[in-house]
């Protein structure tokens, strides 16, 4: 078992339904939820003009190896109906493996830790919430660290971390 970190994102529909249910899709596919950070609300990072997300970070548990963890991201994201019709566009949810335990992996269909993570406040915000002290497995440098070098603008608390549980309510 390996503990992991995953970045939810939304701004496309419903964005806390898609957060719940990627967090509730997530938990039926070997990947037990170990803690959740608050969810905050952000200004669009690289292409701008789309609408504010939703993001939050989980801390997970799973038996899953980096590959089988992807591959069930991806399919939750297009569960919840993701569309990728140019770089960076708008999505219903966006699931990445920040972190997975102290691996770096560096492939062409996944690279860990995620490779923007150190420039992004809308992760280290979020992943702060879970553990500032942890150690960037390449850079040496810890989350609080990288998360104070950003200045986390554009960050705003939108609500406490969640108590998601249950079936997985229908979409729509
Ligand atoms: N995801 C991106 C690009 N930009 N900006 C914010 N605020 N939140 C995101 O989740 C996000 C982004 C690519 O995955
Ligand atoms: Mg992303
Ligand atoms: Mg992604």
């Amino acid at each position: 078992m390996t503990l992991a970190y995953l970045g939810l994102g939304s701004n496309l529909g419903d964005r806390e339904a898609h957060l719940r249910r990627g967090v509730l899709h997530l938990e039926r596919r070997a990947v037990r939820m170990v803690a959740l950070s608050a969810v905050y609300e952000t200004t669009p990072w690289g292409y701008s003009a789309q609408p504010p997300f939703l993001n939050m970070v989980a801390c997970v548990q799973t038996s899953l190896d980096p590959f089988g963890l992807l591959d069930t991201c991806l399919a939750i994201e297009e569960e919840e109906g993701r569309t990728r019709p140019f770089p960076n566009a708008p999505r219903t949810l966006d699931i990445d493996i920040l972190l997975y335990g102290e691996r770096i992996i560096a492939s062409p269909r996944l690279v860990v830790p995620h490779p923007r993570l150190a420039d992004r406040a809308f992760v280290l915000v979020p992943l702060c919430d879970l553990a500032p002290d942890l150690v960037h497995p390449v850079l040496g440098i810890s989350l609080r660290t990288l998360a104070e070098r950003t200045g986390a603008q554009g960050i705003r608390r939108w609500a406490p971390p969640p108590h998601w549980q249950g079936p997985c309510p229908p979409q729509g």
